[in-house]
């Protein structure tokens, strides 16, 4: 059953089927030009649509909430994250919040294991040397990584995402550590062999490979500061395919050009698309477009979840992935 009395308005190009099929369901505004919404273009978005399917490119904040109008039921997030909504104000106004949950578990996961091993393993370095046709042949002491299997690696947030890496690094022969709100139940700890650390800096001071896996929260914002990073062993990696804004990049800039750390992977930034100058051209430093979840699939079953969440809201019923204000 179509519902063509909602006015979806949607802020960027979504797989073609996914396109289509909230066209035959509701009356949908699509972007055709896939550029992000200003702060205008949201504010006029809010103030016709009666659900506005966002992603982590609009910032459905306060202010733009402020303008939002009656009509406003719901905003449907095509990601996991919400953290460019301010979900408090949602909430409060009435709006219904959902997310993408789940479907995107395996391919961030895949990713963050890519980075895993890429860069201790030096596999951008090996990649731009052949690509300048600088290979000179083989020799014993030549382009020496470091070995994955028997190194502690220390995931930070030990949600869907993170339990999925510790399940991949397992069978790469490391060891798993975590730091989380609170454990993980225990199957799930015997089956992964994880090590819960109720102490962050504890566990930083310690792991060869440090992962971020945690959303953005208030409580999460700079989490590795300049103080936690300098915790960590100057030969230690970091990975983050989370939030830019769990670490100070300037910060994570300056540890590694001083050798306090040994490299890291990151698929995301504080400020996107903007990257800190000072992290890139690092050959120990491997910088992706955040691209962690971008898979024909994944892409596809996170628009089928954004419309079922619509669809139920608009039956009358509570969105599967509902997002509550979180209580901090
Ligand atoms: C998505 C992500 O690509 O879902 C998330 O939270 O970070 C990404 O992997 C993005 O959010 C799509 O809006």
């Amino acid at each position: 059953m179509s519902d063509k009395r909602l006015k979806v308005i949607v802020t960027r190009r979504l797989p073609d089927a996914v396109e289509l099929r909230l066209k035959e369901l509701f009356d949908t505004e699509l972007n055709q030009s896939d550029e992000a919404f200003s702060a205008d273009q949201l504010v006029d978005a809010v103030q016709r649509a009666d659900v506005l399917v966002s992603t982590v490119t609009d910032q459905v904040d306060g202010r733009v909430l402020s303008k939002a109008g009656e009509q406003l039921q719901m905003i449907a997030q095509f990601g996991a994250g919400v953290d460019n909504i301010d979900v408090q104000t949602a909430s409060e106004r009435g709006i219904t919040v959902t997310n993408t949950p789940g479907v995107l578990t395996d391919d961030t996961a895949d990713v963050t294991m890519a980075l895993i091993l890429a860069v201790p393993r030096r596999l951008h370095e090996g990649i731009e040397l052949m690509d300048a046709g600088k290979f000179d042949g083989w020799a014993p002491t030549w382009m020496m990584g470091r070995r994955l299997s028997g190194k502690r690696l220390g995931i930070i947030g030990m949600g869907r995402i993170g339990q999925a890496v510790a399940r991949r690094a397992k069978a790469f022969g490391l060891q798993i550590h975590y730091h989380n709100r609170k454990k993980v139940s225990r199957p799930v700890e015997e089956e992964l062999d994880a090590t819960f650390w109720d102490s962050l800096d504890q566990m930083l001071a310690r792991m060869d490979i440090v992962s971020v896996n945690c959303p953005h929260t208030p409580a999460t914002y700079h989490l590795l500061n300049a103080r936690r990073l300098e915790l960590m062993k100057p030969d230690a990696f970091i990975v983050n395919t989370a939030r830019g804004e769990v670490i100070d990049e300037a910060a994570l800039a300056n540890a590694i050009k001083d050798g306090k750390l040994a490299g890291a992977g990151l698929d995301v930034f504080e400020r996107e698309p903007a990257v800190n100058p000072d992290l890139v051209g690092l050959p120990n430093v491997i910088l992706l477009p955040h691209m962690g979840s971008a898979t024909v699939e994944g892409r596809v079953e996170m628009g089928e979840k954004v419309i079922i969440n619509i669809k139920t809201f608009a039956d009358g019923h509570r969105p599967p992935d509902r997002v509550i204000p979180a209580i901090l």
